[in-house]
């Protein structure tokens, strides 16, 4: 699994790169304040150029993987500041301490989400999957605490593919958030570096949240909430009007996009649900808000679902979730 394992600065004047690692598999060999020319004794000599690289290039912000001498990679994601400082997260990769063969690997997939206007792909959920012992993809069955910050980081990396791909800086990722992430403290900090390690625009990662994934301490989960909203992040209610999605969670956060619960959209013949569904619509675009029809099936219902007031669907009948390269080959088609 990929974490975060600490902080790095660069000093431009001193040309000092210091790391702040508490993780213990990484703290001895990398915490400490480095001359630069000394890295090459904690990193092979491709990755120490690639780093110099990276650090000197104060156009762009840094991304760069990094191959420790003893084996392991770590990635610095991070921006460069004034008087060409920089300063970033650091990511490792590491084993996990269970039976690592017997822990079945994390593979995201991403669903297409298809604007009703435009008719076209402009974005993408990102949803977990675990590779089965031959290789097929399989639901997420196993609950795990690094779930969400691991598929953070993949979904980010692949919302950075997509945009230079299609040559679209709009284009939008949605990444599921649990109940866990949202009362870990360092979920802000790793949203951050993630947009700005990756360059992403303002609003172009978007987390998607469900009420009962706040339940547990909702002030707290708020809070949260709000300063991811304040570093870029864009915020969606999945799964609205059904279960726990009541509208003082709504008048409470300051979401950016609503998505109405499959439940409802696939009784979109019965005019009662029509009647609930304009409604929702008028409210979400009134507190400025994009709607999106989840669990689409059927291609016929998107006419009436645009007459309704939805922005965007998203469902089998428009894209089924698939591995990187799918998407990406299916955004370029
Ligand atoms: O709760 P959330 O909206 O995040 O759930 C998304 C889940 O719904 C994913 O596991 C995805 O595979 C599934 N899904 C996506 N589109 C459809 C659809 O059209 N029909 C059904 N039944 N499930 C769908
Ligand atoms: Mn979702």
């Amino acid at each position: 699994m990929t974490k975060p394992i600490g902080d790095w600065t660069w000093n431009g004047a001193t040309q000092r790169l210091s790391f702040l690692v508490l993780d213990p598999a990484f703290a001895s060999t990398l915490s400490g304040d480095w001359a630069l020319d000394d890295l090459d004794r904690v990193f092979d000599g491709l990755s120490k150029r690639r780093l110099e690289r990276a650090l000197m290039d104060t156009e762009h912000s840094v991304s760069v993987d990094l191959t420790l001498a003893v084996g392991q990679i770590v990635q610095l994601i991070g921006i460069h500041t004034t008087a060409g400082d920089a300063n970033g997260t650091v990511l490792a990769t590491v084993r996990d301490p269970v039976d690592s063969d017997l822990t079945p690997e994390l593979v995201p997939v991403f669903q297409p989400i298809v604007s009703l206007r435009r008719n076209r792909t402009i974005g993408f959920e990102a949803l977990a999957r675990w590779k089965d012992e031959n290789g097929e993809l399989v639901r997420a069955a196993i609950e795990e605490t690094a779930l969400a910050t691991n598929m953070l980081i993949a979904s980010a990396d692949a919302l950075a593919q997509f945009q230079n791909a299609a040559d679209d800086k709009t284009l939008f990722m949605h990444i599921n958030l649990t109940g866990l992430d949202l009362m870990d403290d360092g979920i802000i900090g790793l949203v951050s570096a993630l947009i700005t390690g990756h360059d992403l625009q303002a609003g172009t990662l978007r987390l998607e949240l469900t009420e009962q994934a706040a339940l547990r301490d909702t002030r707290k989960a708020l809070i949260t909430i709000r300063g991811l909203k304040d570093i870029g992040a864009g915020l969606v209610l999945d799964d609205f009007g059904s279960g726990h999605s009541s509208f003082l969670w709504l008048a409470d956060l300051p979401a950016d996009s609503l998505k109405v619960d499959s439940a409802l959209i696939e009784r979109v013949a019965d005019p009662r649900v029509q009647t609930i569904l304009e409604a929702l619509t008028l409210m979400a675009k009134r507190l400025g808000m994009q709607t999106t029809a989840e669990g689409v099936e059927d291609i016929n219902v998107l006419p009436q679902l645009r007459t309704l007031g939805f922005d965007h669907a998203q469902g089998y009948a428009l894209g089924r979730p698939m591995p990187l390269s799918k998407a990406l080959a299916f955004l370029l088609d």
